[in-house]
């Protein structure tokens, strides 16, 4: 009985001991597969991306998409070991610059592809005779010529410069910007509503007698031009304008033979039709040797409540008004003329800083000019022909030493008159004299608006000493 028991015993520990064995045995097996299998992963790792763990592997492939490799591909690795042709793939985010041997950057413009303007636009001059042959308007965000070029991108004629910026015009959004580097243009540009638009410079090559550019009834249109070139012949309207709201800053000459060439053509036109005001606009205007620098006109509309700058140089007319146009605000207007006058006003209502004006040049105010008032600063000052009611010239602060408001000088003669040039701007309104001897009698004088005569009772010889007044 006692020997069953002690066999029963050993038996069941045998059992037991068998049980711990098998799972030890297990253990071993699945740890032996684990290893194996781990190792076969840091061979592959390492084929692959030279790297032997995953830790490895995220911290290079982090610095691979952090930072910016700028050494040359063909010579520099990136990490020790890797292949050339690897670096040639990494290329693809770059462009490689063979003059300096680097590489720039290229995934940055695809990151951040905000330009400058949305089209620049420019010209080539293929055949080297000084006149683009070939016209592109580049997509700058996408790099891509979309209009123009030799192969007429976007069906647009390459050749014509006015239908390149037209199409460029015509696809970009509400004031997106549009730069136009020095170009030749033969025909009218029309600008739409809430165009922004900027010509570096232009040389007009068209008729001489056309609208090089037009705003015809539109509004928000914001337009530069720093440069505009015409002919000596040129006759036509650098840009003709109506609608509201438009900030226009125009730079234009015309191209000058033996001196100013011939003054003919506006530099710019503001007009308001039967349908549409030309109101709230924001104009600057530059012109040399133009027959007007600008010319504003209303027949039925109005053209007001606008904020004018003219600069004329060397122009007929550097500011000419009629129609409805009044209530304007010229913060700036200087004129060099050689014609009389230089400035018309047959409007009214204007509220005018001269500034500055020199040169022959006076004010006309015609039959239908009211109330405008001009607040005369300095220079030298024209004629003034007042044929208008109500206008008003306020004076600057040099009115007592103009020369041209107040001369002196001293006169001698024999007999009982003497003419003499006053240099004054108008006919003297006031004329004073005395002389170097009472002998004289009584006097009396007289005068147009180029001379003085000065007349006395008794023959003798006297010197008169004048002074005079322009006080229109
Ligand atoms: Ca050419």
């Amino acid at each position: 009985m006692r020997q069953n028991k002690a066999v029963t015993c050993l038996f069941t520990l045998l059992i037991i001991l068998s049980t711990a064995i098998i799972a030890q045995q297990i253990q071993v097996y699945q740890l032996s597969t684990q290893v194996r299998q781990l190792s076969e992963l840091q061979q592959w790792l390492y084929d692959n991306y030279g790297v032997t763990s995953i830790e490895e592997l995220k911290t290079k492939l982090t610095q691979q998409t952090e930072e910016r490799y700028i050494g040359n591909p063909f010579v520099t690795s990136l990490y020790q070991g890797q292949l050339q042709a690897e670096n040639i793939t990494f290329m693809h985010g770059y462009w490689y610059n063979p003059a300096t041997g680097q590489l720039e950057n290229k995934t940055d413009i695809w990151a951040f592809p905000e330009q400058t303007a949305t089209f620049i636009i420019f010209g080539r001059d293929t055949d080297n005779d000084g006149v683009l042959d070939v016209i592109y308007a580049k997509n700058t965000t996408s790099g891509q010529i979309q209009y123009g070029g030799e192969w007429n991108a976007g069906g647009v004629d390459g050749s014509n410069a006015s239908a390149v910026i037209q199409a460029a015009l015509s696809s970009v959004g509400d004031k997106a910007l549009i730069y136009v580097k020095p170009i030749e243009l033969d025909s009218t540009i029309n600008l739409d509503d809430n165009v922004n638009i900027i010509f570096e410079k232009i040389n007009w090559t068209g008729n001489a007698d056309a609208v090089i550019l037009n705003i015809d009834q539109k509004n928000h249109v914001e337009l530069t031009v720093l440069e505009c070139s015409v002919s000596t012949n040129f006759a036509g309207t650098v840009l003709r304008m109506s609608g509201d709201q438009n900030h226009v800053f125009i730079k234009c000459s015309k191209a000058s033979d033996a001196g100013q060439g011939s003054r003919t053509g506006k530099a710019l036109s503001i007009y308001a039709d039967a349908s549409h005001w030309a109101t709230f606009n924001d104009v600057r205007v530059e012109a040399l040797y133009f027959g007007t620098a600008l010319e504003m006109s209303a027949p039925t509309k109005w053209a007001s409540s606008n904020m004018i700058s003219v600069l004329g140089l060397y122009c007929d007319v550097a500011l000419n008004m009629s129609g409805n146009t009044h209530t304007n605000h010229f913060d700036t207007l200087l004129a060099e003329a050689a014609e009389t006058p230089c400035f018309y006003f047959d409007g009214g209502g204007n509220d005018v800083d001269f500034l500055s004006w020199t040169g022959g040049g006076g004010v006309e105010f015609r039959s239908t000019s009211k109330y405008t008032l001009i607040k005369y600063f300095g220079g030298r000052l024209g004629a003034i022909t007042d044929n208008g009611t109500g206008n008003r010239i306020l004076w600057g602060l040099d009115y007592a030493y103009d020369t041209l408001l107040n001369n002196r000088g001293v006169a001698t003669f024999s007999g009982t008159s003497v003419s003499f040039a006053h240099g004054l701007a108008g006919t003297p309104t006031q004329v004073f004299a005395s002389f170097n001897s009472t002998g004289y009698g009584d006097w009396s004088w007289t005068a147009n608006s180029t001379h003085i005569t000065i007349t006395v009772a008794n023959t003798g010889d006297y010197a008169v000493y004048w002074r005079a007044y322009y006080e229109p």
